[in-house]
């Protein structure tokens, strides 16, 4: 359907559709989950197999007609299995969380121990997060971050795992922009008899590329979503050693999947060949030289930055410094057509969330780089030192709308 077909059979949804599309033209997209797609992806997840119904595993499908389904979802996991180094994927997960929660089931069962980092420090919060099912599913018990050094607390970890024998470790982040020692946290889990399962939801693309650290092969078990740094479809995938293969499997279908999105396994096979290109390495490279750059430029202006810095394409910002909160300065930051989240700093005394969470994939995907990062920081310094006044979100307004339209969202 074109859009002028659109815009004649449903034009309420055709004007939604039009406003997003000029939101997204007209203002620096910061959310750190946040890509950019190609056109291949955004083909793919609207080809003809949205018209097929598959059900059942790899090789093993209960549907008929399913040949060209198992032939992607094979060409999927083994592209998968090629960039991660893993001896076994399963694409047929919908997103980071169900990738998370058929590794949960694959090793664990209801009430069974687990130890992993905190969702206070930047997990994410379907690793055992207040409200949210995997902890009422089980026993989540949580190591953090030193508060001197703010670098992960492998000893708390340690201490942990040795008083409450977890039978899972779970780390994985949402917002701790740091490396793990992967070696020292395998070496924690195995000597206490837990398997190790890794969330690189955020940092897959960057692992794929090679700029930041694969937690294969000290992890048994890695889970990743597909749309934050991998730049591609809403969707995850899980992947592990071939002793927990048969369990994950079982554990994907039929234990939560009943008919996979192949449409979206498309677009992630796609942007799995893709991220073995010298032009997807340079890319994130660029991406993290682009968030070290703002950081740097952001210290500068008297911001603090949680942790100091990061090794990854985003990080927490402080904004206590200039007597503002997070909310206050996302809401005027969005305002001002720069979008970021807000997002507590541990350690924080206060309720209210003292920071914001930023990334710098979807501009560096637009073009932008070190002499755009120094802009933006002095555009958030401008925001702050004013104390996002009307005025002040004018100003920031018209260059935000100015820098978007220089490097525009590439086709
Ligand atoms: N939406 C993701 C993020 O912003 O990190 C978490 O699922």
């Amino acid at each position: 359907m074109s859009l002028e077909n659109l815009k004649e059979n449903d034009f309420e949804l055709y004007e939604c559709l039009k406003s997003e599309e000029k939101r997204q033209r007209t203002s620096l997209e910061m959310i750190a989950s946040e890509s950019i797609q190609s056109k291949n992806t955004l083909m793919l997840a609207g080809s003809a197999f949205n018209n097929k119904t598959a059900t059942g595993s790899v090789g093993k499908q209960r549907l008929l007609g399913a040949e060209y389904a198992d032939q992607l979802e094979r060409m999927a996991a083994e592209r998968a299995c090629e960039v991660f180094h893993a001896d076994y994927a399963n694409m047929l997960t919908y997103s980071g969380t169900v990738a998370n929660f058929c590794a949960y089931e694959a090793v664990l069962n209801p009430n069974d121990p687990v130890l992993a980092l905190s969702h206070s420090v930047g997990a994410h919060q379907s690793h055992g997060g207040m409200g949210n099912v995997s902890s009422k599913l089980y026993r989540f018990q949580y190591f953090g971050v030193d508060p001197e050094t703010m670098d992960v607390d492998y000893d708390e970890a340690e201490r942990k795992a040795a008083k409450y024998k977890p039978k899972l470790m779970v780390v994985g982040s949402a917002a701790y922009p740091r490396n793990f020692d992967f070696a020292r946290l395998a070496d924690i889990a195995h000597k206490n008899g837990a398997s190790l399962m890794v969330d690189v939801a955020h940092f897959s693309g960057l692992i794929a590329a090679g700029v930041t650290p694969n937690p294969f092969p000290y992890a048994d078990i890695v889970t990743a979503s597909t749309t934050k740094t991998m730049c591609g479809p809403h969707s995850g995938f899980v992947m592990c050693k071939k002793e927990y293969a048969e369990r994950i499997e079982k554990s994907v279908y039929p234990g939560h999947v009943a008919s996979p999105h192949l449409q979206t396994i498309a677009a992630m096979a796609y942007v799995l060949k893709q991220a073995q290109t010298e032009e997807f390495r340079e890319l994130m490279q660029q991406v993290v030289h682009n968030a070290q750059h703002l950081c740097k430029k952001l210290v500068g202006y008297g911001f603090e930055i949680f942790t100091g810095g990061t090794d990854c394409h985003m990080f927490l910002l402080d904004v206590k410094p200039f007597g503002l909160d997070g909310v206050c300065f996302s809401e005027a930051l969005n305002k001002a057509g720069i979008t970021v989240n807000s997002k507590g700093i541990p350690y924080e005394m206060s309720d209210i969330p003292g920071g914001i969470r930023m990334g710098t994939t979807v501009l560096t995907q637009r073009g932008m780089k070190e002499k755009e990062m120094e802009e933006i920081a002095e555009l958030f310094y401008f925001m702050a030192k004013e104390g996002c006044s009307d005025a002040a979100i004018e100003t920031v307004k018209k260059r935000a709308v100015e820098l978007s339209e220089a490097f525009p969202i590439p086709e």
